[in-house]
């Protein structure tokens, strides 16, 4: 075990990250953000999807605050940047990594599940961007990954407004991309989790590594990078089986 305020066990072939400091409402402070770090950079080669999901009665109350006393630019600079190359490896690691969210994910909480590539939000979920009210900006790549799920706008009035987004709303904008009921997200994120496993490796890694290259690029560039995927992606053997696994009507159809 890396931290024991992050608890990892791997379960067939999920990778399970339990965020384990609910006195402290699972505030992510220096140890924990390095030890997401660590964790995500040393998935094992057997293991084909992660859950991120938290201990007690929130997701995460974002960054310790009691952290931020003493720091200076300098540091703030080195810390903010210790959080981009922690939730970096999350979402460009090695496998793609769910987050099962429930009570508070605000602050630096909605930064780490807005790096995982699904999130499943339990009723209870709420989210918020604090750091307007707190006098502080984002520093964990909200401002880069949160317009990309709810636009510009809607982040800005968070942030302005210390506006609260419930489970249902969330949903509905775009924060999470399936809503549940209490109790139910870790299960839910263990279905996906297996229906990711047992897709073809490269359209795993292109949807990680790819895609969000060519939705920042220009439209020229985003479709030379489409048609070199899906030249790569169509090559592999394991594309050709599924293929030939449809056309001989031994494959699942859409929605089966
Ligand atoms: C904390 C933190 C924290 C709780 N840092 N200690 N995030 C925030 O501004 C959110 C601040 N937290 C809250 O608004 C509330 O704690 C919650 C709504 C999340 C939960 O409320 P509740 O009633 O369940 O818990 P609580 O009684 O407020 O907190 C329990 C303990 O956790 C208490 O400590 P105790 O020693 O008095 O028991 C709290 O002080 C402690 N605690 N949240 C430190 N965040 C990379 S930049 C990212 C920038 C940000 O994330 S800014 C947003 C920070």
């Amino acid at each position: 075990m890396i931290n024991p305020m992050v608890e990892t066990n791997i379960q067939d072939d999920i990778l399970l990250v339990r965020l384990n400091r609910p006195k402290k409402r699972n505030a992510l402070n220096d140890a924990i953000i390095l030890a997401l770090e660590k964790i995500f950079a040393q998935v094992p080669t057997t293991v084909k999807c992660a859950i991120v999901y938290g201990e007690g009665q929130h997701f995460s109350a974002g960054l310790d605050l009691s952290e931020l006393q003493e720091r200076d630019a300098v540091e703030g600079l080195m810390h903010s940047r210790s959080w981009h190359r922690a939730l970096d490896a999350i979402q460009f690691g090695k496998v793609p990594v769910i987050a099962v969210l429930h009570g508070a994910c605000v602050g630096g909480g909605l930064e780490l599940a807005s790096a995982c590539h699904i999130r499943v939000a339990e009723s209870s979920t709420f989210y918020a961007l604090p750091e307007g009210q707190r006098g502080i900006f984002v520093g964990g790549g909200a401002s880069v990954r949160v317009p990309k799920l709810i636009g510009l706008a809607r982040m800005t009035d968070m942030m302005l407004t210390g506006r609260v987004y419930r489970a249902e709303e969330g949903e509905r904008v775009g924060l999470a991309q399936y809503l549940v009921a209490e109790g139910e997200g870790l299960d839910k994120a263990i279905e996906l989790a297996h229906k990711i496993g047992a897709n073809a490796p490269m359209t795993n890694y292109a949807l990680m590594h790819i895609l969000p290259k060519i939705t920042d690029s220009t439209q020229e560039v985003g479709m030379m990078m489409e048609s070199l995927t899906a030249a790569i992606a169509q090559n592999a053997p394991e594309a050709k089986s599924r293929l030939q696994d449809f056309l001989d009507g031994k494959a699942k159809k859409v929605g089966e």
